[in-house]
């Protein structure tokens, strides 16, 4: 059994169609989906906002490589083209969590090595697994050492749920 915690995120065109298209191309191993968040550019480069939500996924017979070309297949299915590192995107897949798999793989850092600074993928992980823990600490007191502005900047639109 794997199971994987994704990071869905927008910051261009139809945000919300990019995450349900999202959601559309992984449906068959989705396990859960949190609520849709508007959420400040994190990072160096100026854009504008994103919508972010998370997503949980099982697959018996997946190994980690797995679900990161199935975060690729789900970005092109959106239309995403490359683009600078940290700038804006139509729809960003990324794979936070594979079961407690820790690996410096490059090509798929396992537990993402920035996930616990961003309030955008801690905020909506809790909400769908309370119980959540990335790399032996739990995500619940993550988000409480975290800059607060940076939590509160985080702000669920109930209005766009995913599908
Ligand atoms: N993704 C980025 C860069 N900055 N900021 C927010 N709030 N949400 C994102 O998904 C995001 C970002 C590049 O992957
Ligand atoms: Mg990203
Ligand atoms: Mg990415």
């Amino acid at each position: 059994m794997t199971a994987a915690v994704l990071s869905i995120g927008s910051n261009v065109g139809d945000r919300t169609a990019a995450l349900q298209q999202a959601v559309d191309t992984l449906r068959r191993w989705v396990t859960a989906i949190s609520a849709v968040y508007e959420t400040p550019p994190w990072g160096p480069v100026a854009q504008d906002d994103y919508l972010n939500a998370v997503v949980l996924v099982a697959d018996p017979s997946a190994a980690p490589g797995d679900w990161l070309a199935r975060a690729h297949t789900a970005e092109q299915a959106a239309g995403r083209t490359r683009e600078v590192r940290w700038g804006p995107r139509t729809l960003d897949v990324d794979v936070i969590a594979v079961d407690d798999v820790v690996s410096d793989d490059p090509a798929l850092t396992l537990p993402h090595p920035r996930a616990a600074q961003r309030a955008f993928v801690l905020i909506p992980w809790v909400e769908v697994d309370p119980g959540a823990v990335l790399a032996g600490r739990p995500v619940s007191v993550l988000l409480r050492e975290l800059d607060q502005a940076d939590v509160a900047g985080v702000r669920r639109r109930p209005e766009l749920a995913l599908a």
